[in-house]
């Protein structure tokens, strides 16, 4: 169990026998102080686009296998961002803090290159907790749109984590959509105290212009023995034939081949992460994630779990109040940049494809996400051109009302 100290070590045993019994909601699991990450997961959104350059690369080509690979390539280089950095900077994974119904977190991407590529993510539902995300760079027309939640079960020693929802990107030049399922996990050296996440199963890529993809992800690899292995392909729907095979570490670098030849390479040792940019914390308004948890990052920075716990509590017992007063009030929350859709045409002919290709696939029921969630053009248009204005000073100075009046604990 690394460096903990004994009574470290008896609250991890202790936690390890609660969640052998817990109900599947991340949310609600309750985990040792050193655990806690400082993180919202409302800004894991980010973690798609670290590689600006790789997000708009396939808008450069002109042949739709080739965009398909493409698409293929920068998924594939998102992965160690999302699945593994955390382990990697803070030496174990961590649990994210819970994002509140409305949380915010905007940012953008300046690339010499790739030009501005913005981002909205937002918590759209707390009960069950799920976040919306809007990622898109205008100059190259390549939008990628995508929610999830997460469900979760214990057994052998292991937290096992189905993803549910979807993302799908959209490249403008050529009206071309792609269909993008998110990998299960698992999280692995719970018994040392040192956890970190291996991906498992398959996930597929399906485009509008009939190209599939499939990506295994295969562990601890049996004749490599390395970890976080992965085999991809890409075919046309419905075709046998495989058009380019992918394979490698989603951790550490990968081969594109096609046939035996080596076509191409990616390594996370020559491609280095862009920088987001966030409005400095003094100008973000009271529901972007890094201003509202501000005081409980630098309670668990500093190590203080009791401030951590009040700090908490704080904004807890705040949204309580406000859910109770929306009721009350008979309004519901309003989200700010998507909206609820009862059917999905474009997603659903991209799964209709899937299922045509012969890969059997089903769309998980909008109920586990509290709904379809789509990123709300008009929406965004109204708040960026300030028709919007009046309405989230509103919404701002109501929270801040909640926050200021919500007593330290519960
Ligand atoms: C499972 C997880 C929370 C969810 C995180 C998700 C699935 C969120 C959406 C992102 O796009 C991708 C993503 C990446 C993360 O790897 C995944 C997290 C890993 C751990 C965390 C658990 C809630 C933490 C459990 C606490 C452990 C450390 C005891």
């Amino acid at each position: 169990m690394g460096r903990k100290t004994g009574s470290a070590r008896s609250t991890w045993a202790s936690f390890l026998k609660s969640i052998a019994s817990f109900n599947g909601d991340l949310a609600s699991m309750t985990a040792p102080p050193f655990i806690l990450g400082k993180t919202s997961l409302v800004e894991y959104s980010a973690y798609w686009t670290e590689h600006p350059k790789l997000f708009v690369a396939p808008a450069k080509e002109s042949d739709p296998e080739k965009r398909a690979l493409a698409v293929l390539t920068w998924f594939l280089s998102t992965l160690k961002q999302q699945y593994s950095s955390r382990s990697e900077k803070l030496g174990s994974e961590k649990k994210p803090l819970n994002p509140f119904l409305g949380e915010l977190f905007l940012g953008h991407w300046d690339d010499g290159e790739a030009g501005r590529t913005e981002l909205i993510s937002e918590q759209v539902s707390h009960h069950p907790p799920v976040t919306a995300y809007s990622i898109f760079n205008e100059k190259h027309g390549v939008r990628l749109q995508g929610y999830n939640g997460q469900k979760a079960s214990f057994s052998s020693m292991t937290i096992t984590v189905k993803q549910v929802g979807s993302a799908r990107l959209h490249i403008d030049a050529y009206d071309e959509d792609y269909f993008i399922t998110l990998p299960a996990l698992h999280i692995e050296g719970l018994v040392y105290g040192t956890p970190y996440v291996e991906l498992e199963r398959s996930t597929v890529i399906q485009s509008s212009s009939g190209y599939f993809a499939k990506i295994e992800y295969t562990g601890k690899g049996w004749v490599s023995g390395k970890k976080n292995c992965f085999t991809a392909t890409l075919q046309k729907t419905g075709s046998k034939e495989i058009l380019y095979t992918v394979s490698g570490q989603w951790t550490d670098s990968f081969t594109i081949k096609k046939g035996k030849t080596e076509v191409a390479s990616f390594s996370h040792k020559t491609n280095s992460t862009a920088a987001l940019t966030l409005r400095p914390l003094e100008e973000q308004d009271p529901l972007e994630s890094r201003r509202a948890w501000a005081k409980v990052a630098a309670a668990i920075e500093r190590g203080d779990y009791d401030d951590t716990g009040v700090e908490k509590s704080k904004i807890e017992n705040a949204q309580r109040e406000l859910r109770k007063k929306e009721k009350a009030d008979g309004i519901p929350w309003e989200t700010r940049y998507f909206s609820a859709v009862g059917e999905h045409p474009v997603v659903d002919g991209l799964v209709g494809l899937i299922n045509k290709g012969s890969s059997p696939f089903s769309l998980d029921d909008p109920a586990k996400t509290n709904g379809l969630w789509v990123f709300d053009e008009k929406k965004y248009r109204d708040i960026k051109s300030g028709k919007k204005n009046a309405d989230l000073k509103a919404v701002v100075e109501k929270v801040e009302v909640a926050t200021v009046h919500a007593p330290a604990s519960e």
